[in-house]
């Protein structure tokens, strides 16, 4: 779909009203400019006012009581669910797993699927660009179970150098785990390749959709994920919340994560049964509140349109990445704006990225500054931190410029 700038425009100054905390003014009288969307995404009104509904109106347990606000907190609670099951084109909402977050779902993966299916001889293939949240659940499991950790190497450019894969995918690979966007590099990875390279080798792959899933129209079935992951609190709902989707078959025959109430069906002294799936993950009371807010955000963002947010994001992307360029000393980490997500990290020459967020912040301008928990990456890339600007539907080209015109100002502050 082909949207023309100015129409990108209009809309997002509509879309900004939604957002309460964007008419914020700073403490030194600043405008807030939030571009730390990769770390935590702004919540609308529709949200906010769906999880304070709730709490006003029929907060209770779910899945117990049979008693008019429990039935209604069921109700909303697995409507959120098949919301979710929607948005990703999930078969069935059975298939989706409600964790705190994208961590907690890998580490889900890692500790039932990964228990039971890995041990000594085999492979696990990560990237050299993943987040922590999807190498610490491996080295961790890696020592317990005897498996081998692999890892696809990256190019200069922060693209993954499928050169190499042959090297590292072979049939010894059992499990293949990548991130669909990176949250440093910014690189969309070619994720129907890599799950081709995956199935040829017998492997399962599980992706990381940590910053995908909240900034372009994703299709579980058409990607062929056997395993793929996000968190709430980056696509417009609350923390607390996030996904862990998977295939029927694999998710029946995994053991449980944790034990407790609501994942048994029964249980005796002598031992239990579990819960179907999703239940069986679900151990103990869930994020209620959170669950709910998650679906409100799927229909805002639904309502939205995720093209629209695909296209308006590359277009911030585009405008930002010619004009960062004009900043003497600035090094864009990653590829070209054509092959990378809505975000650009930077170091700016003789300027620790925390001085650079700290200066940038007094004009109002909310960066991320350290590793962005990708310290390998790093390492790769031979720097030890950077910045970063990651952009959402509701950011606009005058943000991008407050942006420039403040990194000028931090290389005048610095070169004095
Ligand atoms: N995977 C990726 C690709 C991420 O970017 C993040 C969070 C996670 C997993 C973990 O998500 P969580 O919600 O479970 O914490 N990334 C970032 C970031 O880039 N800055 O702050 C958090």
């Amino acid at each position: 779909m082909i949207f023309s700038e100015t129409l990108l425009s209009d809309r997002t100054q509509k879309l900004r009203q939604d957002f309460p905390i964007l008419q914020r003014v700073l403490p030194n009288g600043r405008p807030l400019v939030y571009l730390d969307n990769a770390a935590s995404s702004q919540k609308p009104e529709s949200v906010i006012q769906t999880m304070d509904d709730y709490y006003r109106r029929y907060n209770a347990n779910v899945h117990r009581g049979v008693h008019t606000l429990s039935e209604e907190a069921t109700e909303a609670f697995e409507i959120a669910r098949e919301k979710v099951a929607k948005f990703i084109h999930a078969p069935s909402a059975r298939q989706i797993i409600f964790t705190r977050g994208a961590t907690e779902s890998i580490n889900l993966v890692a500790y039932t699927w990964g228990r039971a299916n890995l041990g000594p001889g085999d492979e696990v293939l990560i990237t050299e660009m993943e987040h922590h949240a999807n190498i610490v659940p491996w080295q961790i499991m890696k020592e317990q179970l005897g498996f081998t950790l692999r890892y696809v190497p990256i190019t200069n450019h922060g693209l993954l150098d499928l050169d190499e894969l042959p090297e590292v995918l072979t049939e010894r690979t059992k499990l293949f785990c990548f991130m669909h966007a990176s949250n440093v590099v910014g690189t969309i990875n070619p994720v129907q390749e890599l799950v081709a390279a995956a199935r040829a080798v017998g492997a399962k792959v599980l992706i990381d959709g940590a910053q995908s899933v909240p900034h372009m129209p994703i299709d579980v079935q058409a990607l062929d994920a056997d395993f793929y992951v996000f968190s709430g609190h980056k696509m417009c709902g609350p923390t607390g919340i996030g996904v862990l989707y998977g295939k029927r078959e694999l998710l029946e025959a995994m053991p449980p994560f944790m034990g407790g109430g609501d994942m048994i069906r029964e249980v005796k002294l002598s031992g239990s049964k579990w819960n179907s799936v999703p239940f069986k993950f679900e151990a103990g009371t869930p994020a209620i509140a959170e669950a709910i807010g998650l679906g409100a955000a799927v229909d805002y963002l639904q309502q939205v349109g995720m093209e629209w947010i695909h296209e308006h994001e590359r277009e911030i992307t585009r405008y930002a990445y010619a004009r960062m360029a004009e900043v003497e000393g600035l090094r864009i980490l990653g590829p070209k704006p054509e092959q990378r997500g809505g975000l650009i990290a930077f170091t700016l020459n003789g300027i620790h990225p925390h001085d650079v967020s700290a200066i940038l912040d007094r004009s109002g301008v909310a960066v991320r500054a350290g590793h962005h928990c990708a310290q390998p990456l790093h390492d790769r890339l031979g720097i030890h931190a950077s910045a970063r600007a990651s952009f959402y539907l509701y950011n606009t080209r005058e943000e991008v410029d407050v942006l420039v015109d403040a990194l000028h100002k931090a290389q005048d502050v610095f070169s004095l």
